[in-house]
């Protein structure tokens, strides 16, 4: 893996509302704050940090990802970790490190946030640590990318 190949952070549905609504759920970090964390963890490797409401879209960043390529992904599908064959299928073409991120912790909460179905295809699965995870994240990702 080489030091210049980017990080993808990716994510789904809803989550531009971050810090704007349910903050007792989701807290009060907003999806720029997040970013702005996201760089700083990231040091001097490359970030690339998105937001789509459209499933497609998101596939069609995975397939980015994949061709460029990145050197890991950090993804909160949010809702469409639920319902998404299609966002599982393009991830399983990714051929590097998947985190799969989530803000609150999913099996804390009802039962139809409990079966992921892109888990399987994660290298390491977060949920619980609020915004804050994504930075922890990154800084995997980014300690990975050192040690090759
Ligand atoms: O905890 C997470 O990060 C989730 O992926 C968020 C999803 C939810 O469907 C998952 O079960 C867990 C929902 C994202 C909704 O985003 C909002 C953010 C702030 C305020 C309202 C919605």
């Amino acid at each position: 893996m080489c030091l210049t190949d980017p990080i993808y952070v990716l994510n789904g549905p809803n989550l531009n509302r971050l810090g704007k609504r349910e903050p007792a759920i989701y807290g009060s970090t907003t999806l720029a704050e997040v970013e702005a964390q996201c760089r700083a963890a990231a040091g001097d490797v490359p970030l690339v940090f998105r937001q789509t409401n459209s499933e497609q879209q998101l596939i069609e960043w995975i397939h980015e990802a994949t061709d460029v390529p990145a050197a890991g992904i950090v993804i909160n599908p949010a809702a469409f970790t639920f319902t998404s064959i299609a966002v599982l299928d393009a991830l399983k073409m990714f051929g590097r490190p998947i985190v799969e991120l989530h803000i609150s912790n999913i099996h804390r909460r009802e039962p139809i946030y409990h079966r992921s179905l892109v888990s399987p295809v994660a290298t390491a699965v977060m949920a619980g640590f609020g915004a804050a995870g994504y930075a922890i994240a990154v800084d995997a990702l980014r300690k990975m990318c050192v040690a090759g």
